[in-house]
């Protein structure tokens, strides 16, 4: 091994049986617990390796946009590769994330109200010479990066296939990576219910519409989710393979992360909570009643994609907020 780039900066996440989510699901299901990864998400996984191969061809300066978890990937990084990161993040972002960015060595750029407004910002910093853009979720080396998720989950299964994978969507990095890895070791026919918040919908705004769908603004209080247009990767791939989309409120989304601290004890962000609210509010067995989801013939594998925005007080906050207390 001749430089970082062969070492990633992910590690191999357990895949955990969760009986109160099985419970609550009448199938079992497994927890892929990325919450667990460096800096709280599974965003390490691509941008990780996305900016070992930039550092590797030369670029010496790396600026991300983010709603505030692929900057924490991207700072994590730098740091690792001892190269200078700027992170531009939107003005919500929480201040423990900022805190934990500058902590890292990262500039931060705070700008503009939601991440698309943040992201054209970057654009405009990455123009310097020797700076090079990345993105939080398209491009094929990220995607790449990802898709060592399900490799694992192959590797914990062994003979046995998924009966299905949830997965949170955002810009679709995540959703292009999985399916990247699902057709790596045979598993395309394998169906993924891809989760979105509505106000933070891209993508099931571009199915239902038929072509991709530019969301006027961000309502949701899952920034994290908060792309406006989704990728034409996830989008082409949604349409290829069996990607069931399903649009939660933001109360499911808090009521999910609520449940899942009380079931699991850990606590993870809106944008994860999207995921679990498919199981929490019962949107397997819908879909399966609907006849849009087959009975599994396997586990249902949980990607719990985690995210450093939450604390308990913004738990409050986002409860207060939406009339929960
Ligand atoms: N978050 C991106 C994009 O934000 C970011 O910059 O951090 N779950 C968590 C915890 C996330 O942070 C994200 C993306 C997703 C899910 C969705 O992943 P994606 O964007 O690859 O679909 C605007």
């Amino acid at each position: 091994m001749d430089s970082q780039d062969e070492v990633p900066f992910h590690i191999v996440t357990p895949l955990k049986e969760s009986s109160a989510l099985s419970r609550r699901a009448g199938t079992p299901v497994l927890i892929k617990l990325e919450n667990i990864q460096p800096m709280g998400s599974f965003k390490i996984r691509g941008i990780g390796h996305y900016c070992q191969k930039l550092a590797k061809k030369g670029y010496k300066k790396f600026v991300c946009s983010s709603g505030g978890n692929a900057g924490l990937a991207a700072a994590y990084a730098c740091n690792k590769l001892g190269l200078p990161a700027t992170i531009v993040v939107p003005e919500q972002t929480l201040k423990h994330v900022i805190q934990r960015l500058e902590d890292l060595g990262a500039e931060v750029v705070v700008t503009g109200k939601v991440w698309d407004d943040a992201d054209a910002h970057a654009h405009r910093l990455a123009e310097a010479p020797g700076s090079v853009y990345i993105s939080p979720f398209n491009h094929p080396l990220l995607w790449e990066g990802h898709s060592s998720l399900v490799l694992e989950v192959k590797a914990a299964l062994g003979n046995q296939k998924p009966g299905a994978l949830v997965v949170s969507v955002g810009g679709g990095g995540l959703l292009s990576g999985i399916i990247e890895g699902l057709t790596r070791v045979g598993w395309s026919d394998v169906p993924i219910i891809a989760m979105e918040t509505l106000g933070a919908h891209c993508l099931n705004a571009a199915l239902e519409a038929g072509k991709s769908v530019t969301l006027p603004d961000i309502s949701s209080i899952a920034k994290c989710l908060g792309a406006k247009t989704v990728c034409d990767r996830a989008l082409e791939c949604a349409r290829k393979y069996k990607v069931i989309s399903v649009a939660v409120d933001d109360k499911e989304a808090v009521q999910a992360i609520e449940m899942f601290l009380d079931d699991e004890l850990m606590l993870v962000e809106a944008a994860c909570g999207a995921a679990l609210a498919a199981v929490y509010s019962g949107h397997i067995q819908r879909l399966q009643q609907e006849g849009k989801l087959e009975q599994l013939q396997g586990p249902l594998i949980m990607i719990v994609c985690g995210g450093s925005a939450i604390s308990l007080s913004e738990l409050q906050n986002f409860k207060s907020q939406l009339g929960m207390i």
